[in-house]
């Protein structure tokens, strides 16, 4: 009955194209599927829910939990729940597809791959140069760990897709399981 529920969970550094990648993702579920989705965001968290989580590792392992429980929520509830976190380590992110295994909520890793080249180029936000400058300091994929998935769902190599390109790779993913 209803709609069946998913999260897709997007890891990679920052600038890799998790809120990119998920906006335009949400836009095709809704105006071309007229789906229920809902948007976690790591970068918004951390103004409320979050706010209190600094970018020790503890910290990040307690977004990483928390968001993680919010999204088997919103999955369970028949939500397609698209989640952009950077979840550097991969032992945080395993705990959480168990907690949405153990439910029997359908999980998506999703990879966003892209050359520390290329990020450093895109710094959309200038976040690379403060690195650079020394006036930001363990930074992601910079001065601090990212644990590249070892076999996630999905590889986007985002620098070599175009955005449409890639929202569609996961929609046609979500077609061919049966969610949409
Ligand atoms: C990584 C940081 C850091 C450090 C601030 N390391 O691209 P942004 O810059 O504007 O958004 C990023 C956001 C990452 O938050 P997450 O909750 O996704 O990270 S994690 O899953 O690791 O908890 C980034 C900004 O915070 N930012 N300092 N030291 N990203």
């Amino acid at each position: 009955l209803g709609q069946k529920g998913a999260t897709l969970w997007m890891t990679g550094c920052s600038g890799a194209g998790k809120t990119t990648i998920a906006t335009a993702l949400e836009d095709l579920l809704v105006k071309i599927h007229g789906k229920h989705v809902y948007r976690l965001d790591g970068d918004n968290l951390r103004t409320g829910l979050n706010r209190d989580l600094t970018f020790t590792e503890a910290d990040r392992a307690e977004s990483v939990r928390r968001t993680g429980e919010l999204s088997t929520l919103f999955s369970d509830a028949g939500v397609i729940t698209l989640v952009g976190l950077i979840s550097p380590y991969r032992g945080d992110r395993d705990l959480v597809r168990k907690r949405h295994e153990d439910q029997g909520i359908p999980f998506y890793e999703i990879f966003l791959d892209v050359p520390i080249d290329e990020l450093k180029a895109r710094d959309p936000k200038g976040q690379y140069a403060r690195v650079e400058s020394g006036e930001l300091k363990h930074f992601t994929c910079i001065d601090d760990p990212y644990e590249e998935p070892l076999d996630p769902e999905i590889t986007l190599k985002t620098h070599e897709l175009k955005i449409e390109e890639s929202a569609k790779i996961l929609l046609q993913r979500l077609e061919k399981d049966g969610i949409l």
